[in-house]
């Protein structure tokens, strides 16, 4: 018997990524159901050669029976929509921000905490996806040497805003006249260090979510991360700048077979053939990629390093059906 499962939000960039991914894995469906709103409600989308109507989400489709729901249509969506289902019985796994830090929720990264899964139903948090890229690098060397302070800084893609954002750096890309409407500055050519909006100590909504979030899925409110998040005009995949203090010293060589090691995790690490990582290279694969491993050069407990992975992908949609994967191999 294969799976019911509902998508909320399936026309956006998340909803189409889990449909095109759950297609790869071979995910046993029988029925695969689309909910959107008015905007996009009674139109056709092809899956696996077969007409399927865009269905208007409403509070008691939600109540109706399903293996799992998948959302990723906002906040505001899962805020009034995943708890009428959760309530019906339903696994719920969301991709928004809304329930993440709600004690109860599972948020869950599968190769770093996918126990939580074990016998739970209800509403699964999925998290932001340049928190679930450095979690996967962080845990295994958490556990080897117990990390104390982490100063990460983000290179985002513009695909973490959605479609109008990848149509506006194209359209910058074409012509530098055009203006902006995602960003408050142009993205072409440009950085822009605010991502999500800024909270009153100074960080950005998606600086204090790669705190928070990480504390809660290694289980450890102890260690210190100071992040600052940068939009970039790249299309796919986020890259991140880590910087690892350890309460150990670590051997270089063995931190690089725990990460090539880490299931999920591949080490590109060549610098002699300039080999590293690149968000254009990493883009519409599902692994994280890692570069750039060195000691710091004036603390011996601190190291360097360089992480890429698919903000669309294991940043989202991969991680979700991830999360999917677990509990049915936990049935
Ligand atoms: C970005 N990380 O790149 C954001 C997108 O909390 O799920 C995902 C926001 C979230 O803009």
């Amino acid at each position: 018997m294969g799976l019911t499962i509902g998508i909320v939000g399936g026309t956006g960039a998340v909803g189409r990524k889990i449909i095109e991914v759950m297609k790869e894995r071979n995910t046993p469906i029988d029925r695969l159901r689309i909910f959107a709103s008015e905007k996009s409600a009674g139109k056709r989308f092809v899956f696996e050669h077969e007409e399927i109507e865009i269905e208007l989400l409403t509070e008691s489709v939600m109540k109706e029976s399903y293996d799992y729901l998948l959302f990723s249509a906002g906040g505001s969506v899962s805020a009034k929509f995943a708890p009428i289902a959760a309530e019906a019985g339903n696994i719920v796994i969301d991709n928004s921000s809304q329930w993440r830090m709600t004690e109860g929720i599972p948020l869950v990264v599968p190769e770093v905490n996918g126990h939580v899964l074990k016998g739970y139903r209800g509403i699964i948090a999925n998290p932001n996806c340049s928190t679930i890229q450095m979690v996967m690098v962080l845990n295994p060397l958490h556990k080897e040497y117990r990390l104390e302070r982490v100063v990460v800084s983000t290179y985002q893609a513009v695909s973490g805003s959605g479609y109008a954002a990848i149509e506006e750096l194209k359209n910058q890309i074409e012509n530098e006249d055009y203006p902006n409407k995602v960003y408050t500055r142009k993205i072409a050519g440009n950085c822009i260090p605010h991502i999500d909006v800024f909270h009153e100590n100074g960080f950005t909504k998606e600086e204090l979510k790669m705190v928070y979030e990480t504390h809660k899925i290694l289980e450890d409110d102890r260690m210190e991360i100071n992040p600052t998040a940068v939009r970039v005009p790249v299309f796919y995949s986020h890259s991140e700048s880590i910087y690892l203090e350890f309460e150990k010293v670590p051997s270089i060589e063995s931190v690089r077979n725990i990460l090539s090691n880490t299931k999920g995790i591949i080490l590109e690490d060549e610098p002699p053939i300039n080999q590293y990582p690149t968000p254009i290279e990493v883009a519409n694969r599902d692994p994280v990629y890692v570069g750039r491993i060195r000691r710091d050069l004036f603390n011996p407990r601190g190291l360097s390093l360089w992480v890429v992975a698919d903000n669309l992908r294991k940043g989202a949609a991969t991680n979700a059906v991830q999360i999917m994967e677990a509990i049915e191999n936990f049935k």
